[in-house]
């Protein structure tokens, strides 16, 4: 039989399912009043329920609230929404107005300012994009400057040489203008010697021999001269790091090896030098060598390291460029003592802009304390923070690591590009 649904104030949501159900279409169902509400889930598109619905319809025996107690709930949920959104609002529109803020003051802009009889004008207020520019600006000026004096500076090096040069030269050439004319003067007196009549001649022996004699002792003087003398035109020309020029085929370092009594200092120093290993004694007082290693000359003091000898290490200090500080690897009971000596020394002043070059040497002795726990331990990275250090593993007995040790000095002290300058 075909059900006849009639909509009825009440029945908007609800009653339908009751009349299809219950009604017949003859029938003309009551009106009642809407006074609850269903709360059960499924029921959440149609909650709206009479007292009919709630007793016989779909909502019977569901949870249910009162129309105006939920209607209510409902206003007061809304308006706590609305406080939030109004919070929102307000905090985007701050964001906003930040955001403009942010570009203003990047881009700069006017500012209308009073002056001091009260007539407004404008200014230009500039932004941090222009200040962060005028600082670049200003850092390369600055840098400019320090270049072009540093060019000046290792101009007139280059101009001191080349007149220096040029004098000497010069002077040479006026030496041997006169050896010449000595030369030829006493050739001269020669061969007319040898074409007067023999009582002539024997009576210029003595003066003959005399003149003999003093060629063969300027001869001497000129091949000794000329040995020694390099003629070469060619003006090498090596720039330190910090862009000083050194004219000649090596550039000379000063350099100062410290470190505890038996770290192995003197056994690096003559390994370097004759590149043999020597059974060393323990140094009182120093030794100097020079090591020549591609174009650097190193001047080395070899400090003795005994305990009493220490506070004798700062004498050294002063135009050292670069500090070997030699540690042994195979004393871990000694390591701490190495390092607050080590610590003292990079509190010196003399020795602020010098380069620290760590040998952990002994490498070759089993159970050695490697490169990496020595940095640990010693907490190199802090200590040395700041300056420009290196640690290098090494075994003075067969030489290993010590070239890479002055490498890595060569490659601080001279300019890329330029170390192997001839
Ligand atoms: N196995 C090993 N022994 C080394 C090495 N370097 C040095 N030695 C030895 O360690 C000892 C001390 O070496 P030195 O060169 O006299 O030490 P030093 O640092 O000059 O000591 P002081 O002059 O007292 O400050 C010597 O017996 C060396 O033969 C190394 O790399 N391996
Ligand atoms: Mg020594």
């Amino acid at each position: 039989m075909r059900m006849k649904v009639t909509l009825l104030p009440c029945t908007a949501q609800c009653v339908p399912h009751i009349c299809v159900r219950s009604v017949p279409s003859s029938h003309t169902l009551p009106v009642h009043a809407i006074e609850f509400v269903c709360l059960e889930e499924g029921c959440q598109p149609g909650p709206l329920m009479c007292c009919v619905c709630k007793e016989y319809g779909k909502h019977q025996g569901h949870k249910h609230a009162v129309l105006e107690a939920e209607a209510n709930q409902i206003r007061a949920s809304i308006l706590d929404m609305a406080h939030c959104i109004r919070t929102f609002t307000e905090e985007v529109s701050e964001y906003s107005r930040k955001l403009v803020g942010i570009v203003q003051q990047i881009e700069g802009g006017e500012q209308i300012v009073e002056d001091g009889v009260g007539m407004a004008h404008t200014e230009h207020v500039p932004g941090t994009a222009e200040n962060a520019r005028s600082c670049v600006r200003a850092y390369f000026a600055d840098l400019h400057e320090t270049l072009c004096r540093q060019e000046e500076m290792a101009l007139s090096v280059v101009d001191a040489h080349v007149r220096e040069r040029l004098i000497w030269l010069r002077q040479q050439q006026e030496d041997m203008t006169i050896l010449l004319s000595q030369v030829s003067t006493a050739c001269l007196h020669c061969e007319k010697t040898l074409q007067q009549d023999d009582c002539r001649v024997v009576l210029a022996k003595q003066e003959i021999n005399r003149l003999l004699e003093t060629l063969q002792k300027q001869q001497q003087q000129f091949t000794e001269i000329a040995d020694h003398v390099q003629l070469d035109a060619g003006i090498p020309v090596t720039f330190t790091k910090d862009n000083r020029v050194h004219i000649g085929p090596k550039m000379e370092i000063r350099v100062v090896t410290l470190g505890l009594d038996g770290a192995g200092k003197t056994t690096i120093l003559f390994k370097l030098k004759q590149d043999e290993f020597m059974q060393p004694i323990p140094t009182i007082g120093f030794n100097v060598e020079t090591v020549e290693y591609k174009n650097l000359k190193f001047t080395i003091w070899d400090v003795g390291g005994k305990h009493k000898l220490r506070p004798l290490w700062k004498h050294y200090y002063l135009n050292t460029q670069a500090v070997v500080f030699v540690i042994d690897s195979c004393h871990r009971d000694r390591l701490m003592e190495a390092h607050s000596e080590l610590a003292k020394l990079l509190t010196e002043k003399e020795l602020r802009d010098a380069l620290l070059l760590i040998f952990a040497n002994k490498q070759d002795v089993p159970g050695a304390v490697s490169v990496e726990e020595m940095t640990e331990l010693l907490s190199l990275h802090k200590l040395c923070c700041g300056r420009s250090w290196h640690i290098q593993g090494c075994d003075a007995r067969s030489g290993m690591g010590l070239h890479e040790g002055l490498d890595w000095l060569s490659r601080q002290l001279v300019a890329a590009g330029v170390l192997d300058v001839a």
